[in-house]
């Protein structure tokens, strides 16, 4: 499946709704792709960090020349930006910064190799620390508030649509109406995807942030969408924490100084987030001043973090527990991306209820790096069970498991590829 989506040099996130390499998706897929060739791994990571900006930003999606996705290379209009280096089309946004974690992984399979894959490894890892610590250093600098992460769009979150992001959307004036086709629509049912309506949104933001050339600094004057994203952070913690083991075993101690501080500065930045009511971590609206409370997966940024301070043994209980992985109509005890209780659900609309693969394999894997190995073999049981119909679909239906969205999608298979061949997993 995933050589169907081989472009070469990029894997695509979906064989015809997502014809380009989308950043986070590329760093989980270089997660399984490490289990089956250690430099096509490589070469996947490569050409994501080719298309980093001068800022030290990874830009969301770097565009290969298939057709048929909007908003493309020339509609988002990033040619005006002076930090996009030459060469490069990409759009102007990030997502969450899931890289360091895949190299990390694809340097532990390298060393189960041997060899060649050692050898390769090794060398990109060297190249790539540099490249790794400016992107962390664009996140806590350009994008740093309040010690979590800043971002710019519901598309940075990588939730889109998630009920999260439905006040701070309510914000943004839609001055004038925009044409265009949406080319989504092609290549999945309507009642699956972002509406319309949510739509004349994304476009009106981009169009804010070309006004400005996608200034870091200019933009947060103009735009209507600021806030901060405790999941965004929560990874890169994460990948912080990577990236200085990374920079240890390369020997470069400054690396390994700077990004340890980064972790446990932005972990404490989310743990400052967590709302006493509801126990969970919470968004806050730059431009409004104000706490977003909505209960969405986004809200277990501790969880995924893996600390075991009462908080978030707090948040792991209320995860385990019947409002979201044990309510009794799951299909499988996964997390769902809104809690089947919630108001907010729409069980088959995209980041507002349906339960996706690689979330599953997000929630285990962090699961299994601290120690919550109980919880982390559950999660993977339950995960390889819902892909069993090998039908790889981007989300799908948590009561009747339907597959929803694009099938085939690289980094559902990821999460199989990764399950059922690392021997991490092995108990
Ligand atoms: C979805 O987002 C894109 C926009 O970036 C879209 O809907 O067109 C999200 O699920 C995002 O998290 C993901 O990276 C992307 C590609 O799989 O699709």
């Amino acid at each position: 499946m995933l050589r169907d989506n081989d472009l070469g040099h990029m894997i695509k996130a979906g064989p015809s709704l997502y014809p380009h390499q989308w950043s986070w998706d590329a760093a989980f897929v270089a997660i399984g792709l490490a289990q089956l060739s250690v430099p096509r791994a490589i070469a996947e990571l490569r050409t994501v960090l080719a298309g980093q900006w001068r800022t030290g930003m990874l830009p969301h999606i770097i565009f290969s020349d298939e057709p048929g996705y909007f908003p493309d290379f020339d509609d988002w209009g990033t040619a005006v930006a002076p930090a996009l280096p030459a060469g490069v089309h990409s759009s102007g946004i990030c997502q969450p910064p899931v890289h360091a974690i895949a190299l990390e992984l694809v340097l532990q399979q390298a060393r189960r190799c041997g060899g060649e894959d050692l050898q390769v490894a090794e060398e990109f890892a060297a190249e790539a620390l540099r490249r790794l610590t400016r992107w962390h250093e664009w996140l806590s600098t350009a994008r740093g508030y309040a010690d979590v992460v800043e971002i710019h769009h519901g598309w940075e979150s990588g939730m889109d649509n998630s009920p999260r992001w439905d006040e701070v959307y309510a914000g943004v004036k839609v001055s004038r109406r925009l044409e265009f086709a949406r080319m989504d629509l092609n290549h999945a049912d309507a009642s699956e995807r972002p509406s319309d309506e949510e739509y004349q949104r994304y476009i009106t933001l981009i169009e804010q942030m070309k006004s400005v050339q996608f200034d870091d600094v200019r933009v947060k004057e103009v735009l209507d969408f600021r806030v901060t994203d405790v999941f965004m952070a929560a990874i890169l913690v994460l990948a912080a924490e990577s990236l200085t083991r990374i920079a240890e075993d390369l020997g470069q101690a400054d690396v390994a100084t700077t990004e340890r501080a980064r972790a446990e500065r932005t972990r404490a930045g989310v743990l400052a987030t967590i709302d006493p009511v509801t126990g969970l971590c919470r968004d806050f609206d730059i431009n409004a001043q104000r706490w977003l409370s909505t209960e969405s997966m986004g809200g277990f940024a501790a969880v995924l973090m893996g600390g075991d301070d009462a908080e978030t043994q707090r948040q792991r209980e209320i995860l385990l527990g019947e409002r979201w992985c044990g309510h009794p109509e799951m299909a499988f005890p996964l997390p769902p991306s809104v809690s089947l209780d919630s108001p907010q659900l729409r069980p088959r609309e995209y980041w507002r209820g349906p339960v996706w693969p690689v979330m599953n394999w997000l929630f285990a894997w962090t699961a299994l790096r601290s120690g919550h190995r109980e919880d982390a073999l559950a999660w993977r049981l339950a995960g390889l069970d819902q892909l069993r119909d090998l039908s790889f679909g981007e989300y799908y239906e948590p009561r009747t498991n339907e597959t929803l969205g694009s099938p085939q999608q690289s980094w559902s298979a990821m999460a199989a590829i990764d399950w059922l061949t690392n021997p991490d997993w092995q108990s």
